[in-house]
């Protein structure tokens, strides 16, 4: 059994539709446990940060614009096998190629606003999770 942690984010459009409850059902449900989180109003610095592997691309300015937008639920999920569980979950970054049931499918608007985001690695995880939560903001639930 490989217990992992991995990081999401329920991104504005998301939050704007009051869907925090359902998408936390989904990945309790799932088997994902959440060991941190938290509401935040991400900066233009804070966004543009989180995704600078993005700098220089056609969306980048949009992505920022958006993430910075509304509030976003911020989280740290634990669970077996949890990278890879959770972007079953969250389904394809185009909306128009996720799978019915996930959760870009239920709640994206566009590619840009596709609702959550999901780290792809546990080493992304690692980073992500240490670029939004200290260590003692985070309560492991495994043991
Ligand atoms: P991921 O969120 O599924 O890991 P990434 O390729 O890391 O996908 O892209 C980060 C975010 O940037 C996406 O979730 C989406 O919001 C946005 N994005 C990615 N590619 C495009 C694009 O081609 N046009 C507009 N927005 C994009």
């Amino acid at each position: 059994m490989t217990i992992e942690r991995t990081f999401s984010i329920i991104k504005p459009n998301a939050v704007a539709k009051n869907a925090i409850g359902a998408i936390y059902a989904r990945f309790e449900t799932a088997g994902l446990k959440i060991v941190a989180a938290k509401m935040v109003q991400l900066t233009r610095e804070q966004a543009e940060g989180f995704y600078a592997e993005h700098l220089g691309k056609p969306f980048f300015d949009g992505l920022v614009g958006f993430m910075t937008s509304g509030p976003v639920m911020v989280q740290a999920l634990e669970g077996e096998e949890a990278v890879r569980r959770h972007r079953e979950i969250m389904g394809a970054t185009n909306p128009d190629n996720a799978l019915a049931g996930t959760l870009r499918a239920d709640y994206a608007d566009s590619l840009t606003e596709n609702a959550v985001h999901g780290s792809d690695s546990t080493e992304s995880a690692a980073r992500e999770i240490a670029y939004f939560f200290t260590e003692s903001e985070i309560c492991p639930r495994t043991r």
